[in-house]
């Protein structure tokens, strides 16, 4: 029995998330724009170009297309000055054990990230090869929450969608795992990640038993 398992990274695999948000509350804030976590969790797994665009119709702003792209770049700069300081410690707890028993259980293994800095940050934290397949930000036409990363992701496991589960941390990204018709696990709270088909806490929640049904199933 093969099943494809696909993992977002942000906020999922790393915790990123924080400094996603710092980089974008400094940029929003250099604005005059008011950044919150609750602007912040519109953000999660939104592509860097949608982000943007998000916070300006926030703010009411209109910009120059040279301003957008030095203000995405500027964002950029500032959040992988941050990552090139991340080691293993910040892998999120039990998701070694997880992706190690997976490879115990030899199901095909693939990120599927919005992130440009995808591969960047897996060698920094030492997952790399635990990922058969890799699907980024710089694989991808349409952002998530269309299904295109987690399809690409499928196809390049060579695993049907329908068998397919996906752990994400974001609301968008939950949308396009159940466009993908994948099994969605919402990796967070309830309250935000309510249209997932399971949500746990964090991967210590998640016991070998539940992987071995999701693998039998
Ligand atoms: C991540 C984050 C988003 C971020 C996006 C693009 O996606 O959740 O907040 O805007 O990637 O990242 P970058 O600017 O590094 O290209 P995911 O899908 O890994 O959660
Ligand atoms: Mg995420």
């Amino acid at each position: 029995n093969k099943k494809g398992f696909i993992f977002d990274l942000d906020g999922v695999i790393v915790d990123t998330a924080k400094y996603h948000f710092l980089a974008w509350k400094k940029l929003a804030n250099s604005l005059g724009i008011d950044f919150t976590e609750v602007e912040n969790e519109q953000l999660k797994g939104v592509s860097r170009v949608r982000s943007l665009e998000k916070i300006l119709s926030w703010g009411n702003k209109t910009i120059s297309e040279d301003k957008f792209m030095e203000l995405m770049s500027a964002k950029n700069t500032d959040y992988l000055s941050h990552i090139s300081k991340m080691d293993e410690d910040e892998i999120l707890p039990d998701v070694p054990k997880i992706l190690n028993l997976l490879k115990d259980k030899e199901q095909p293994i693939s990120l599927g990230s919005a992130s440009k800095n995808a591969r960047t940050i897996l060698e920094r934290v030492n997952l790399k090869k635990h990922f058969d397949a890799i699907v980024d930000g710089n694989d991808v036409s349409k952002a998530k929450p269309d299904p295109e990363v987690f399809l690409i992701a499928a196809k390049l496991l060579n695993v049907k969608p329908e068998h397919c589960i996906v752990f994400e941390d974001s609301v968008a990204g939950v949308e396009a795992a159940n466009a993908a018709n994948m099994v969605s696990i919402g990796i967070g709270s309830e309250d935000v990640l309510g249209h997932a088909k399971y949500i746990f806490k964090d991967f210590t929640e998640i016991s070998n038993e539940f992987i071995n049904s999701l693998i039998e199933n």
